[in-house]
């Protein structure tokens, strides 16, 4: 664990130029509710972050180019979604259950959740930009819609340092309430740029509008992406050709006892199969 401590930014942290110096979990919790994201700085090491990174390379690395890789989806231009096994350097509590990260988790929940996927999104050099979207929503009609807390909530966690040149993450915070369809969206000022670097991890509601800038620099950027989810959520568009959580029986048991129910859905086939 890093001997840092955790900071979080949100926009209206970053507008004042101000930052927390320590994690407080009041604030987190009431920006991640207004802006439907939250950046935490310093949660994880450096170096655990860079073993994540050389692992992805060394056992994924191969896949972008091989087309019959069935851990391999593509969501955008030169943009691929791998489900990466829960295994070796990524099967740490440190990851999945993060002491930073988790506490937030549990409270967004009310402590009733599950990890419903854990993928690599990763865009390659040439990458443009990708298609503005959200995760996944629900009762999208109903009045009351802007008022539900999320249903499910991604961890992003950059494997390098995230800047213009391999271009970060773009949120439109607030979306996750006002939808698609507000001028939120076509106003070219609203959006975020999450540069961001190793260590951080990005809390995204599952419903905010958002985005992958293009990729200008000559290295691959891989976002590991653990979405949290109630248990009761199934992801109905994102899973159709890839199982969405990938852990053996062998690492199944090397997960601690109160870990275990995080994984419920490690048997679960990619639903189109
Ligand atoms: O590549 C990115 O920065 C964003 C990826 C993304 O939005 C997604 O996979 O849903």
């Amino acid at each position: 664990m890093n001997e840092q401590k955790a900071i979080a930014t949100s926009q209206a942290m970053e507008n004042q130029c101000q930052q927390i110096d320590e994690a407080n979990p009041e604030t987190i919790l009431k920006d991640f509710r207004r802006d439907g994201y939250v950046v935490l700085k310093a949660v994880f090491s450096k170096e655990y972050i860079n073993a994540l990174y050389l692992a992805f390379r060394n056992r994924y690395e191969q896949s972008f180019t091989d087309k019959n890789a069935k851990e391999i989806i593509q969501v955008g231009d030169k943009r691929y979604q791998i489900a990466v096994e829960v295994k070796g350097v990524f099967n740490s509590p440190e990851l999945y259950a993060n002491p930073f990260i988790f506490p937030i988790i549990e409270q967004l929940f009310d402590g009733d959740f599950i990890i419903g996927d854990l993928t690599c999104v990763t865009s390659l050099p040439g990458a443009k930009t990708m298609a503005i979207h959200c995760d996944g929503r629900i009762f999208t009609r109903h009045p009351l819609t802007s008022l539900l807390p999320p249903h499910a909530v991604g961890a992003l966690i950059p494997l390098i340092p995230f800047n213009q040149l391999n271009g970060p993450t773009r949120v439109w915070p607030g979306s996750q309430k006002s939808g698609p369809s507000s001028s939120l969206l076509n106003d070219k000022s609203n959006f975020i740029d999450l540069e961001v670097d190793t260590g951080s991890c990005i809390l995204m509601d599952h419903r905010i509008f958002h985005s992958g800038n293009p990729n200008l620099s000559e290295q691959i950027r891989p976002l590991l992406y653990i979405n949290y989810s109630a248990p009761w959520y199934f992801d109905p568009v994102n899973f159709t050709k890839q199982a969405p959580l990938v852990v053996s029986d062998a690492d199944f048991e090397q997960i601690p006892d109160n870990h275990k129910k995080l994984f419920i859905r490690r048997q679960i086939k990619p639903s189109g199969s």
